[in-house]
């Protein structure tokens, strides 16, 4: 109650320069641009379909898997998961770690299908590698934090996340949240993408109101097997907490490649390509690490 009242009179570090400029430092500065260009003239392939969802707002819903299958995966995971851990700033979620090489192929081949392959490529025009994946156990809680708060993620303004939820919304009432790309922009030009995880705010009404604005949020109660693929430097989005129950969902950071996902999947033993989930400060280092020169 006192929380919400002061955080509603919070005062917000709003800088209309800030995204534009977070765009600039990954894309241009540290060359992820570039990167994609080159992975763009690697590429042999042609265009599967006409412009999707993802290409048109930079978000959409998706049945990844059959619930059956999603089912398999959680009823697996004791026996392949070698730890848990948690970060404290890590929105009460824990890291389940599975190493175990054969079963992560095993349903990532499942996942990536011809469709959502073929989805993937358009998007980037070019084949894509899995940077990084994590399995995410939340557990439910009332206080949001972080990623449960309006945010989006920094980094090349053209990388791609799936998020696959693997139980019932039902289960947990827990989801993620998202806005367009185009309100996001809207957003981006009063100030508020990219500011300070602590500026971070629940509920941005009262900020639409008092710009003028309207908006419309996209959620879907997700079912064990579905997910969202989305662009997460480019769509405001939050999760929502679960309060019912734990919430499991795989994370998958998608960038472009110039040779096929499971190449780079066998290349780096199915770890991929980011320490500690973080971004290479130079693209032209992964670049010499996709092209095995390292
Ligand atoms: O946990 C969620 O629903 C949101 C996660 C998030 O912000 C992200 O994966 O970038
Ligand atoms: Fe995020």
């Amino acid at each position: 109650m006192w929380f919400n009242f002061f955080s509603k009179k919070r005062k917000l570090d709003l800088d209309p320069s800030r995204a534009k400029a977070t765009y600039a430092l990954y894309d241009e500065t540290r060359g992820y641009a570039h990167y994609t260009r080159q992975c763009q003239d690697a590429f042999r392939g042609n265009r599967h379909s006409k412009p999707s969802l993802l290409e048109q707002q930079g978000i959409e819903h998706l049945t990844i898997l059959e619930e059956k299958n999603a089912d398999d995966f959680l009823s697996q995971l004791p026996s392949v998961t070698q730890k848990a851990y948690s970060k404290p700033e890590m929105d009460y979620s824990e890291f389940l770690q599975i190493r175990d090489q054969g079963f992560l192929l095993q349903w990532f081949q499942k996942i990536f299908s011809t469709e959502l392959t073929n989805k993937i490529r358009d998007y980037f025009g070019s084949e894509f590698l899995i940077y990084w994946h994590a399995f995410l156990k939340a557990q439910p809680a009332d206080q949001p934090t972080r990623s449960f708060l309006w945010h989006c993620d920094k980094g090349p303004s053209s990388h791609l996340k799936i998020l696959l939820y693997l139980n019932d919304f039902q289960e947990h009432q827990g989801n993620t949240i998202f806005l367009d790309r185009a309100t996001t922009d809207k957003f981006a030009k009063i100030g508020y993408v990219f500011g300070p995880v602590k500026k971070r705010i629940e509920d941005l009404g009262e900020l639409a109101k008092q710009n003028g604005m309207t908006f419309q949020a996209h959620s879907w109660e997700m079912q064990a097997g579905q997910g969202i693929i989305f662009e997460p430097a480019q769509v405001l989005h939050r999760g929502w907490l679960p309060s019912t129950g734990h919430r499991y969902v795989l994370v998958f950071c998608l960038l472009p490649s110039p040779m096929h996902w499971q190449v780079m999947f066998d290349r780096t033993n199915g770890e991929g390509f980011s320490s500690g989930y973080t971004w290479h400060e130079d693209a032209q280092k992964l670049w010499e690490e996709v092209q095995g020169q390292n």
